[in-house]
């Protein structure tokens, strides 16, 4: 006789049903005591399963499968220590608008509200940790309300702005046999938020009548999928377009209309700044979106935006609360074509391709006045060695901030941790994009000071055979830190790191590694890609950044 009963449903089992139910093809995560319940139901679903080794990866992971996917995708964990590691990746999820449905345990119920009953992984009041992070937090005290609790969550998720969710369920409620039916259907339908029409008519007609529109477009329409009538809007208006860092791809990099991403050269502010209307969409104008908030725009400025807090919290605007797939296909239908051939009076519009190449003349102009060949060639071999299609997941690393502005993403997607900015983000937001699709190489960036968070994923990279390249440009600390406190203090302190021999602690984890030279790293990392499974690329190299235009004495 086997010493283990023949499997019953448990409060579990409502867990993974009712994902599978919604929709959830996998699930990362990392297991702890509290949450075995949800564990031990898993093996008895579809539901595929990738664990990481720390829980702010495991956090990553899924954020960048949800953003590539633009599915829910649940993110499982245990209780106190465990649901609190996954904060720092949760909180980058909601500045992109990534939607993680995280799903921690609870201490039993006994204990919920404080009691102090002194279980393990105990916290006061975990809810009010999440509370700050995610856009819901829903606690569970009964098995039969897990899947209602998972339904309302996922559509909470989803609703625009996208962004990450909390459920926990107390491990007693987990473990308890289910005495409710299997879950086979359930419905979580997020509610639209279209504009309102007398606020798109007011925007085409402001748009209709500007002799120098502009647009600024931010990751609210590369989340939203709004890339088609964003282009259809700008080539009827034409109007040139500027992509923030979270809104690359939002916009073809080479189209004539094309400003690029150029947001800290002050070119790009003075011309966002002579726009007599400017339409600012799926962007609050924040820090990196306003060069460093120096951007002071002249003519009226149109914002569409989903998160309602973002309206106008910068510069007055006419506020359309809105998602901005459907307010830019309003838009897109409301306003009239301009006539392709300049009319002489009065002042003509017609000339949005020449006004955008000559922007782009004028920073290139600076850039190329500042011997940065070497960052501008390695940024140039990785353009060449990654597949169009491959998406891109880069950390807070120098080659990153350069990516930002000059890395045309092509046709696949770039990502990076500039939402809420925390350092690791690369390496396990590649294997959560390979997880979701395992034919095409993701590329994985990252300095030394960020790859030493998530060294530990070589493992989950090896034993899940995830096609991802990791490129690591070592400059033995941490560079841009140290740039920082040498211009400002004259000497850096906490800046410089011993590190390991990467390539041979990748080799340790069965994954090929390569030491590369600059001058290599073109044909290096393109057969880095071609190959199976995952692989790391050492580049040793220091690396500046160009120079900062938003400060007084630059901008003079
Ligand atoms: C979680 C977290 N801790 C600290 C920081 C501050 N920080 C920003 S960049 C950076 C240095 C990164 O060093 P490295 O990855 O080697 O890249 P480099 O600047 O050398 O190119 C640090 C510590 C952060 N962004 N996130
Ligand atoms: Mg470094």
């Amino acid at each position: 006789m086997s010493a283990h009963p023949a499997p019953v449903r448990i409060g579990g089992d409502l867990v993974v049903e009712s994902l599978t139910a919604l929709g959830a093809t996998t699930v990362f995560g990392l297991p702890g005591q509290h949450a075995l319940g949800a564990f031990d139901a898993l093996r008895r679903s579809t539901l595929e399963y990738v664990g990481l080794r720390v829980e702010n990866n495991a956090g990553f992971a899924a954020d960048a499968f949800a953003r590539t996917t633009g599915r829910v995708t649940p993110l499982l964990v245990s209780t106190g220590p465990g649901a609190l590691m996954t904060l720092a990746a949760l909180q980058e999820s909601a500045a992109a608008s990534a939607p993680v449905l995280g799903i921690g345990s609870q201490i039993p119920t006994p204990g919920l509200g404080g009691a102090r009953k002194g279980y393990l992984h105990e916290l006061r009041d975990q809810p009010a940790a999440f509370r700050d992070v995610v856009k819901s937090v829903h606690t569970v005290r009964a098995a039969s309300q897990i899947p209602s609790a998972l339904a309302a969550a996922w559509a909470s998720a989803l609703e625009a702005p996208a962004g990450p969710v909390w459920v926990e369920i107390p491990q007693d409620v987990l473990l308890a046999p289910a005495a409710v039916p299997p879950v086979t259907e359930l419905a979580a339908t997020p509610r639209p938020l279209p504009p309102r029409p007398e606020l798109v008519a007011e925007a085409a007609a402001a748009l209709n009548g500007a002799r120098r529109p502009a647009i600024l477009a931010g990751g609210g329409v590369v989340r939203a999928g709004a890339q088609g009538p964003l282009r259809t809007l700008a080539e009827k208006l034409d109007a040139p377009v500027a992509t923030t860092f979270g809104g690359k791809g939002a916009f073809p990099w080479e189209h004539p209309l094309s400003l690029r991403s150029w947001l800290e050269d002050r070119h790009t502010t003075d011309f966002l700044e002579d726009a007599d209307v400017l339409l600012v969409v799926g962007s609050g104008l924040g820090e990196l979106s306003s060069n460093y908030h120096t951007f002071a725009p002249r003519g009226r400025v149109i914002q569409i935006e989903a998160d309602a807090g973002k309206l106008e919290a910068n510069h007055p605007a006419l506020g359309l609360h809105a998602d901005a797939a459907p307010a830019l296909t309003a838009l897109a239908d409301a306003v009239s074509v301009t006539p392709s051939a300049p009319e002489p009076e009065p002042e003509p519009r017609g000339d949005g391709a020449e006004r955008a190449a000559a922007l782009l003349a004028r920073v290139h102009a600076r850039i190329a006045g500042q011997d940065l060949g070497q960052e501008q060639r390695m940024l140039a071999a990785v353009r060449e060695a990654l597949p169009d299609g491959s998406p891109s997941f880069w950390d807070m690393t120098i080659l990153a901030y350069w990516a930002w502005s000059a890395f045309d993403p092509r046709e696949g997607a770039f990502h990076s941790a500039q939402g809420a900015g925390g350092l690791g983000y690369a390496f396990p937001a590649a294997l959560g994009a390979a997880s979701a699709d395992r034919t095409t190489p993701v590329l994985a960036v990252s300095g030394d000071g960020g790859a030493m968070y998530s060294l530990a994923e070589l493992a989950t990279a090896r034993q899940y055979g995830l096609p991802v390249t990791w490129l690591i440009v070592d400059d033995g600390g941490y560079g841009i830190l140290r740039a920082y406190m040498d211009d400002a203090f004259g000497e850096s302190t906490g800046t410089e790191l011993a590190g390991p021999d990467f390539a041979a602690l990748a080799e340790s984890f069965g994954v090929p590694a390569i030491r590369t030279t600059p001058d290599a790293l073109r044909d290096d990392l393109a057969d880095a890609l071609a190959r199976p499974g995952p692989s790391v690329v050492v580049l040793p190299a220091v690396l500046r950044m160009f120079a900062p235009t938003h400060l007084q004495e630059e901008r003079d």
